[in-house]
């Protein structure tokens, strides 16, 4: 590709140069080999999670009992799992001969996290057999640990599926880069209360915005679109995935 042409910014005023860390090196080497490599399409959609969030907020004191706090995060993680089992095409990676599929009889998760060095990706085992308390506990002590440099290169390998989460933050949507040869990963941005039409007057809902960029060469738009769907079913209504 054509180089970026090298500047002198000191002709145009005064600059400092600093060392990139060497996470932040290698980030940006992943990223710019996914950006490269998977040709990347976004679907965006958005969640009812009213009824989520009065859950949450009612468990407060039993996630607390347990020693954990349940943010939005465990559910995300277990509506995830539990597509990844009923969409199986998204369980997969693409093999090099560009020919085959692997189908991954497994879920492994990785949630993003920003720590002072730059960008690190903790993955959970087994998130479909795991609690929401187990998640919001593993999940914790995970970021923590990548936050304090102590998670081994073991604790961010095996992931099926990424999830990047921005909501506590801001934003409405954005396009997150898929982190191959995982085939798709799922942007979070901030929850807010919005008029939702029930077909006979305006219902202030809480509206969960998602953004799923998936590689358009293992998945096509109509499944991506029926994956945020689904979320959006999954998580408005999470008895449902205990059918
Ligand atoms: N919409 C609205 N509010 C949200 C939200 C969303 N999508 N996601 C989180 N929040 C709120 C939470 O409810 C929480 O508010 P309260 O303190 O009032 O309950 C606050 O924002 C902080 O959330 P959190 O960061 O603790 O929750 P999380 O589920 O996003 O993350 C965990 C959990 C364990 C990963 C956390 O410790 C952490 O490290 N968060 C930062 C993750 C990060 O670095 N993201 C950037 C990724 S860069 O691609």
């Amino acid at each position: 590709i054509p180089a970026v042409p090298e500047i002198d910014f000191s002709r145009f005023g005064e600059i400092e140069v600093k060392d990139m860390t060497r996470l932040q090196q290698i980030g940006a080497a992943n990223i710019h080999r996914s950006w490269l490599n998977v040709p990347h399409v976004t679907q965006f959609d958005l969640a009812d999670i009213s009824e989520l969030e009065t859950f949450r907020k009612d468990q407060k004191a039993v996630a607390e009992k347990a020693g954990v706090k349940l943010t939005i995060l465990p559910f995300l993680l277990k509506a995830c799992a539990h597509l990844l089992r009923e969409q199986a095409n998204f369980n997969v990676a693409l093999a090099p001969n560009g020919k085959q599929l692997i189908h991954k009889n497994y879920v492994h998760i990785g949630f993003a996290v920003d720590t002072p060095d730059g960008l690190m990706v903790p993955v959970i085992r087994d998130v479909d057999k795991k609690s929401l308390l187990q998640l919001a506990g593993e999940a914790a002590e995970l970021a923590e640990k990548a936050r304090n440099k102590k998670l081994g290169a073991d604790g961010m390998q095996g992931a099926c599926f990424t999830i990047s989460s921005l909501g506590h933050i801001g934003g409405t949507y954005f396009t997150p880069i898929v982190n191959a040869p995982e085939v798709a990963i799922l942007g979070v941005s901030k929850a807010t209360m919005q008029p939702v039409w029930d077909g006979s007057a305006f219902q202030p809902k809480l509206m969960l915005p998602l953004s799923l960029s998936y590689d358009h060469r293992a998945i096509n738009g109509a499944a991506a679109a029926q994956f945020t769907k689904r979320l959006g079913e999954l998580l408005g209504d999470i008895r449902s995935m205990l059918l």
